[in-house]
Order: structure tokens, then C-alpha cells, then sequence
């Protein structure tokens, strides 16, 4: 039986999913969930969200969980780091990347006044302050090597500029010099481009 990924292309928690595959080079087939309105993926799970897997008949749902399932079953390039205390560090940005900078996403997303906007300004401004800080000196968290963190965080920041369409301010250069290292190890022509490569 087929890996089944209820997927929307625009997607952060998605394109993250689509990564993890693509390193650990497992196959999976792509249901587009804009294809019939959520139809199937409602009639299957009996919820809306994406990313939501059908594995081997088992109804997988959240980026994180499945990403945590896709390591546990295929170990092969590990989206962790080395060490009990490096994993428990990283899980933890996962998660701040997929609870806090969403929340500054959907902010500078729904922003419709321009005091709404200063204060959707002013959150991304306190988040690019502590991810220049994080990346100062390192190609990615844990130094050389790509984890689900950095993975997490490139999903955040793609987002914000293609689909919210807000460029990252010049100043935060280490965040900048991040972009460009995911773009060169996710081999995407451009930054603008959505990552759905089958294998990296
Ligand atoms: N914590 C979840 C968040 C998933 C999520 O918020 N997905 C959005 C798309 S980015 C969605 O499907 N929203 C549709 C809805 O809630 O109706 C994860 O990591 O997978």
C-alpha cells in the first residue's frame, strides 16, 4: 500500500513534510487537498488540515508527528542531531517555529489597517532579532548539519515572503546567509520556488 500525503502546495507545515521525504528519499503519492475543497481529506479523517498522511492505511496528522513516524520508520539521514540534549533542543525550536512564527505569519497575513501591520512589523522584528541571533556564525542550528529546526524555520520564512509577500529586512544578514544555505542544500533554483523535489 502506497504513502498517501493530503498536501497543499502553498502549505508551510506541507512543504516541511515534503522535505523530510525528499532527505530520507521515501516515495509517497500527493492528493491535493484545493483539487475537491478538503473533500476527501474530510471524508478520510474528519478534519481539515494539512499535512495528513494515509501510511500503509494508518491516518498520520501534523507536521511534526509525522515527521517524528518518518524518522522512527526510515533512520536514514537523521532530521535530528546528535545527542539527547541537541534532540531535545531541537524538537523544542520545531515547536516554537510552528506555534510562534506561524502566529507572526497569520499576524502580517490578516494585517488590514496599518496599525495592524506596525504591530505585525514589530512581532517578525523580535522573531529575525533571535533567528540573526541563532544563525550568527552557523550554516544551521546545529552547525553543518540541517535538522527539522532549520527545516521548520525555512518553511516559516518561505511563506512569509511568497505567499504574505514580506520581504525580510537587509539588516538581518545571518538570516539572509541561512536563506541562501537552504536554497543551495534544498537545490531550489530560487528562494521564490515551493520545494517539492521526490529526493535530495
Ligand atoms: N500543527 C499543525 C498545523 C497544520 C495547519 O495549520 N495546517 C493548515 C495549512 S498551513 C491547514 O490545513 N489549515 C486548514 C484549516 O485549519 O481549515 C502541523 O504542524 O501540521
Amino acid at each position: 500500500m502506497a504513502i498517501k500525503l493530503f498536501n497543499s502546495q502553498t502549505s508551510m507545515f506541507c512543504e516541511k513534510v515534503r522535505v523530510v521525504f525528499a532527505l530520507k528519499k521515501v516515495p509517497y503519492e500527493v492528493i491535493d487537498v484545493r483539487a475537491d475543497e478538503r473533500k476527501s481529506l474530510l471524508e478520510y479523517t474528519n478534519q481539515r488540515k494539512v499535512p495528513t498522511l494515509n501510511y500503509n492505511g494508518e491516518c498520520v496528522i501534523d507536521s511534526t508527528v509525522i515527521s517524528a513516524r518518518l524518522e522512527k520508520d526510515h533512520p536514514q539521514n537523521s532530521i535530528y542531531p546528535e545527542g539527547a540534549n541537541n534532540k531535545g533542543l531541537c524538537l523544542a525550536i520545531e515547536d516554537w517555529s510552528d506555534e510562534v512564527l506561524v502566529h507572526a505569519n497569520h499576524a502580517m497575513r490578516r494585517a488590514d489597517t496599518p496599525e495592524a501591520k506596525q504591530k505585525a512589523e514589530a512581532e517578525w522584528g523580535t522573531r529575525f532579532n533571535s533567528l540573526d541571533l541563532m544563525y550568527a556564525g552557523k550554516k544551521f542550528i546545529f552547525d553543518n548539519k540541517m535538522t527539522i529546526a532549520d527545516i521548520s524555520i525555512f518553511s516559516q520564512l518561505h511563506y512569509l515572503y511568497t505567499a504574505v509577500k514580506y520581504d525580510l529586512p537587509a539588516q538581518y544578514k545571518n538570516v539572509h546567509a541561512f536563506l541562501e544555505n537552504m536554497r543551495q542544500t534544498l537545490k531550489l533554483k530560487s528562494l521564490a520556488d515551493s520545494f517539492d523535489a521526490p529526493s535530495l
